[in-house]
Formats: structure tokens, C-alpha cells, sequence
């Protein structure tokens, strides 16, 4: 043996007898006793686990709050430690209140989500509810449950069980000034709207984020009758569970291939066991704007019920989810009188971006966090003027909406609504060309093939991800080459054109078939090259766009078909805008007819319901757009002069 392998040997050896020392049982009888303290028969699991918060800067309660029927709403309430003469901040959810204010920390701040932290500051009560039927609530869950009313014959809805619980925090949160604000975007935003319509007199101001005003015209579920059919997964997210529910599962990565291989949004739905859905089957039997959808628009019901409650609607510029909602609820209120007390936020952001950060909106990027900002300096001391009497830093205007290009919000006392602006037609010309004189003749044709519809992203499209949050900025460039993409644009710009308010699209159009989508959309050509920002030479930006299903030109509720080859006039109006077109850029407007897979395929042929379309239904047709004697297509541009309209 060598001697280092002698070594190691006695080593081992040592090694050995030392374990062996360890693992000798103990002398005594005591060892082999077993006392009761040792056996646990029941869990280890305690009943109701507190956590103990003597280091906690607030109090969390979490309380079941009794409706007028006796149905509880399950609530959780942060109150800074210590508080008194707090007013308190409402927000009603279908999301799972427990999540908003987890509680993981000792300090209120870190104990809420991102949404809140600016009012977890020790100034504020904050209060979360489960709304009826969801996660931790008792109670029946109905999608956006209509008012009572002919939709809803029961005796409860989201405005009584809002004026239920602002009556119950007030009378049993002694910490509080009695003084609730209510705030929350988009579903979240709906109960602020329905909390509105008749409000609890301590109900001191709100703000509905992104609400969902109207689900059928431009929010949510379609635009102007077609379907947005990536909102499905929703419905079993929302409806499979009590918590939280399932997407749908895919077959493919690409969801431009998952819904063209499905047919149409019916049989896909239904293949995925939407049948099971209740809220399916009244939505598949509603496809137009009836009763269904007509009784249940908020901006109508909000008209018919005013309140005095200072409200603050805000929305996004390119909000890809509810476009339509808060710019078209301030707007009715406007027009019926009660522009007082209501004003109109639109910031550069996505959907429900107000609750995070804004340094920039996809591509385009701002001199600061505009959403962070706008909390700081202007909402939350707007907030803090009715709900503690602090002073207004300075009056909020009728309406504050941020300039993309010049990058700061402009700030207007008479923002007009859609009905009373003046406008200025921007006709497609010949050859492809766009401009403010009237053109002369011409028509151009593409042939739309629901076998190839044009995608709304280039793709691979997945599932709803951080690309379907700035869809609406995607730079068109992929679909102005396809050849069922019109692109007409204007000469290189000398002078600034400057937008404010709602572009109206007006085309001419016929098609071969008896029906038929026609997506407009108003686009920024960014000059070739951007010293400042290479990545911005030649974007083009969608400012605005919309889609408008054919068969409603004459009426939302009474859909008909569209006689084959006869020039009809297809008008809608485009969302909102305070734009400038900049020197050195052009102006675009592309016209095509799908928006895939995010709205469904019109199948081109007339069927009764879309979504049920068979696949034979789906034909190619051809569609032709008049800029001529036939008809003068163009975009109607809300067009200001002067250097600005900003007070
Ligand atoms: N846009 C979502 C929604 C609102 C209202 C009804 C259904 C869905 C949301 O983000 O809550």
C-alpha cells in the first residue's frame, strides 16, 4: 500500500468509529415515553389564522358588509394606524379584492397593489369589495348586471349594493370624516358609473377609470357590431368560477391560426363549452343593438339619472380596451347640461395604464411618468378637495387631454362634443393620394378574402400579452403592402394640421358580396429618417381607427343586407384625438376589411347571426371604395387653427 493511500485508510477507519459513537441510543427508560403534548390527532392547520400587527402601520379588516336583501359582500378595509377624520376610498371589483390589498406587509404601502400605493400614504382609508357572486361574496354574479329595471327584475343592482356599502362604512368605520371617494378602472370603472346613477349622499367625488360605458358600440365586446372575439377567454374567466376561471386553451401558438381553424367565434365558443355559460347564450342570441344592449348603455342611463357627484372620466388615447366608454359618457352628460360637474381625462396611455407607470406609451416615449404625475398633481388633490376640504392646487378643466406630439397636456374649457364640431373632409384621391380638395373621379377595388383576413398585429399573434396592450401604436407598414390594404396619403406636409376631437369616416363603397366590415384608420407617416429616434423613421402611427360591420349602415338595431355592387355610405365615428400632423410627415388612411383574429370574419355572405356563420358562408368579395362621382370617401377631420387650443 502506498503511503498516501495508508493515510486515507485511517481516516475513514477514525471516521467510522466516531459515527458509530453518535449513533448509540441513549441510556433510560425516559426516552422511549411518549407524553399527549407529542400527538396531534386534529390539523395543523389553525381555524382562522391572525396575523399578529403590533408592528403593522394600519389595520386590516376584512368584513362581510349586509346588502338591503341580505346577501354579504365580502370587503377589505386598510385603516392607518392610528386614523381619525379619514375620508375613505371605495373601489368595487370583480377581480378579487383579497388581491389588491394582500396584507404581506407591515407597512400599508407595500400591502397594496401597484394601482394604489400613491394613496396608501397614512391620509386615505382604502376599501375593497368583492362585488356580488365574486370570489369571497355572497350572491348571484350576473355580467355587468343590468340595472333594475326590464333587464333585471330583482331588487338590487350595482347601484344599490354601492349606496348599501358606502352606508354601512360610513355608520361602522369610526376612523373616517364620512367621506368616500370611488375610483377604479375599466369593470371596476362600471361600478363607479353604476354607483352614479343613484348615489349615496356621502358618496363626495369619483373617478370611473376606462369604464365600460357601452358594450356593444365600442367598448368590450364589439364596435359597431363586430365582435371582438379575443374577449372570449373573458367570458370563461370570468363566468367558469366563482374565483378565478380558465382561458381557453389553444391549439396553436399563433391565434390567428386557432381562430381562422375554428370558423366562426360561434363554433368556437361553443366547441369550448360556452354553451355552459348562461352569459353566452343571452349574448350569442343578441348580436345587434337591441333592447338587450340598448337598455343596459350607461351613457343614456347616466343622462337619465344625473348626478351632482364631481366625476372625473378618464381614459386612455389609445385605450385598446374601453375606447369608447368615459369620452362618450362625459360627452351625454355634456350635451344634457351637467358639464359642471364632470370632466374628461384623456391621458397617452393603454388600458387601465393610469394604474401603472407612464414613461411611454409602445414606441412613443414622454418627457416624464405621466401617470404618475397626473395621480400626484392633479388627481389625487382633486380628490382631496371633496373628500378632506383641502384647497384646489387649480381648478380642473372641463377637459384635460395630452398632446402626443408636443408631449403636455393641453387643458380646454370647451372641449366640443362629437355633434357639435366642425369638420374638414380629407378625400382619397387618384392614385392612391389624400387631400382637402375635393377630388374628381376614381374608385379603387381589393379583394377581400375571409380565407386571408388582414391581421390587427403582424404575427405570430398569441394569446393577450404586452403586444395587445399598444396594438393600437403597432406601425402599420406590414399591412399597407398587402393588396387588400388601401393606403392613400398625402403629399409630404409644409404646414402643422391640428386635430381635436372625433374623426368621422365616410366612405362610398360597394362589394360584390352582401356584406362586409371596413376598417378606417387615420395614420402619421413619420418622415424617412428620425435623428432623435431611429426607430421612428417611416412609422406610421395610427392615431385613430376603428371597424364597422356593413349591415348596420342603416340601423344598429335592424341589420339588413347589403345589395351586391351598390355604392352605399358606411359613416362612424373614430375615437378621440388631440393630434398634430407635423411638417415633414404625411398623412395616411389605410381601408381594408378585417381586423383578425382580434374581430371575427365577416363571412360576406348575408346570414342572419355572424356568429354562427357556416363555412360556406364565407366568401371572397370584391370591395370597391368611391372617391369620385359615385361618391366622395373621405376622413371628416375635426381641424383647428392656431398654434394651439389650450388654455
Ligand atoms: N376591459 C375589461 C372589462 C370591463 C368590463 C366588462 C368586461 C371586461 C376589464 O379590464 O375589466
Amino acid at each position: 500500500m502506498k503511503k498516501t493511500a495508508l493515510c486515507s485508510a485511517l481516516v475513514s477507519l477514525a471516521c467510522l468509529l466516531s459515527a458509530a459513537a453518535f449513533a448509540m441510543p441513549p441510556t433510560g427508560q425516559d426516552s422511549a415515553k411518549v407524553t399527549p403534548d407529542m400527538i396531534q390527532t386534529g390539523s395543523d392547520i389553525p381555524t382562522d389564522w391572525k396575523q399578529p400587527q403590533g408592528n403593522f402601520d394600519y389595520i386590516k379588516r376584512d368584513v362581510m358588509i349586509p346588502m338591503r336583501d341580505g346577501v354579504k359582500l365580502h370587503t377589505v378595509i386598510l385603516i392607518p394606524k392610528n386614523a381619525h377624520g379619514l375620508p375613505m376610498l371605495l373601489e368595487r371589483t370583480p377581480y378579487n379584492a383579497s388581491n389588491m390589498a394582500p396584507g404581506k406587509s407591515p407597512h400599508m404601502a407595500d400591502a397594496v397593489w401597484s394601482g394604489d400605493k400613491d394613496w396608501a400614504d397614512g391620509s386615505t382609508i382604502l376599501v375593497w369589495q368583492d362585488i356580488r357572486g365574486k370570489y369571497k361574496s355572497e350572491g348571484k354574479y350576473i355580467m355587468t348586471r343590468p340595472p333594475m329595471g326590464p333587464l333585471n327584475p330583482t331588487k338590487t343592482d350595482d347601484t344599490t349594493d354601492a349606496w348599501d356599502t358606502i352606508d354601512w362604512l360610513v355608520k361602522n368605520t369610526k376612523e373616517s370624516n364620512g367621506n368616500v371617494g370611488m375610483i377604479g378602472s375599466s369593470y371596476d370603472g362600471w361600478t363607479v358609473a353604476m354607483a352614479l346613477l343613484h348615489p349615496h349622499p356621502a358618496l363626495k367625488a369619483a373617478a370611473p377609470e376606462s369604464p365600460m360605458i357601452d358594450g356593444w358600440m365600442g367598448d368590450d365586446w364589439y364596435h359597431y357590431g363586430a365582435l371582438r372575439q379575443m374577449n372570449l377567454d373573458y367570458f370563461s374567466g370570468q363566468m367558469s368560477k366563482k374565483g378565478e376561471g380558465e382561458n381557453i386553451p389553444r391549439e396553436n401558438q399563433d391565434d390567428y391560426t386557432n381562430f381562422l381553424e375554428a370558423g366562426s367565434a360561434g363554433a368556437y365558443a361553443e366547441a369550448n363549452g360556452f354553451k355552459q355559460l348562461p352569459w353566452w347564450n343571452r349574448f350569442a342570441a343578441h348580436p345587434a343593438y337591441d333592447a338587450f344592449w340598448r337598455l343596459q348603455a350607461l351613457d343614456t342611463l347616466l343622462v337619465a339619472h344625473p348626478s351632482t357627484v364631481p366625476t372625473m372620466w378618464l381614459q386612455g388615447l389609445w385605450d385598446q380596451e374601453d375606447i369608447y366608454g368615459a369620452v362618450h359618457a362625459w360627452e351625454a352628460l355634456k350635451k344634457a347640461g351637467h358639464g359642471a360637474n364632470n370632466h374628461l381625462v384623456m391621458g397617452p396611455w393603454w388600458h387601465s395604464q393610469i394604474n401603472r407607470d407612464g414613461w411611454n406609451m409602445g414606441p412613443l416615449k414622454w418627457p416624464g411618468d405621466t401617470t404618475a404625475q397626473f395621480r400626484q398633481n392633479v388627481m389625487i388633490p382633486w380628490f382631496n378637495h371633496y373628500l378632506r376640504g383641502t384647497p384646489l392646487p387649480k381648478p380642473l378643466p372641463e377637459a384635460m387631454i395630452y398632446n402626443p406630439v408636443e408631449q403636455h397636456w393641453d387643458n380646454f374649457t370647451n372641449w366640443k362634443v362629437a355633434s357639435d364640431q366642425q369638420l374638414t373632409p380629407l378625400y382619397l384621391q387618384s392614385d392612391m393620394g389624400l387631400g382637402f380638395e375635393q377630388p374628381t373621379d376614381g374608385s379603387d377595388s381589393y379583394v377581400s378574402d375571409p380565407a386571408k383576413p388582414v391581421p390587427y398585429l403582424p404575427r405570430p399573434i398569441p394569446q393577450k400579452n404586452d403586444r395587445w396592450r399598444t396594438w393600437l401604436v403597432q406601425d402599420q407598414r406590414f399591412a399597407e403592402t398587402r393588396p387588400d390594404v388601401l393606403s392613400y396619403t398625402t403629399p409630404v406636409l409644409s404646414k402643422t394640421v391640428r386635430v381635436q376631437g372625433a374623426p368621422i369616416a365616410d366612405l362610398f363603397a360597394s362589394t360584390t358580396g352582401t356584406d362586409g366590415d371596413f376598417v378606417v384608420k387615420l395614420i402619421d407617416v413619420y418622415p424617412g429618417t428620425d435623428p432623435t429616434d431611429p426607430t421612428m423613421g417611416g412609422y406610421e402611427l395610427p392615431v385613430s381607427l376603428d371597424i364597422f360591420r356593413g349591415r348596420y349602415r342603416k340601423s344598429f338595431a335592424d341589420p339588413s343586407a347589403i345589395p351586391a355592387n351598390e355604392v352605399q355610405e358606411y359613416k362612424f365615428r373614430l375615437p378621440t384625438v388631440n393630434y398634430e400632423f407635423k411638417p415633414g410627415h404625411r398623412i395616411m388612411v389605410q381601408i381594408q376589411s378585417s381586423l383578425f383574429p382580434l374581430y371575427d370574419r365577416n363571412p360576406q355572405t348575408w346570414v342572419p347571426n355572424i356568429l354562427f356563420a357556416k363555412l360556406s358562408d364565407y366568401r371572397k368579395a370584391t370591395v370597391t371604395i368611391e372617391h369620385g362621382a359615385d361618391g366622395k370617401s373621405a376622413v371628416l377631420l375635426p381641424v383647428v387653427s392656431g398654434a394651439t387650443n389650450s388654455d
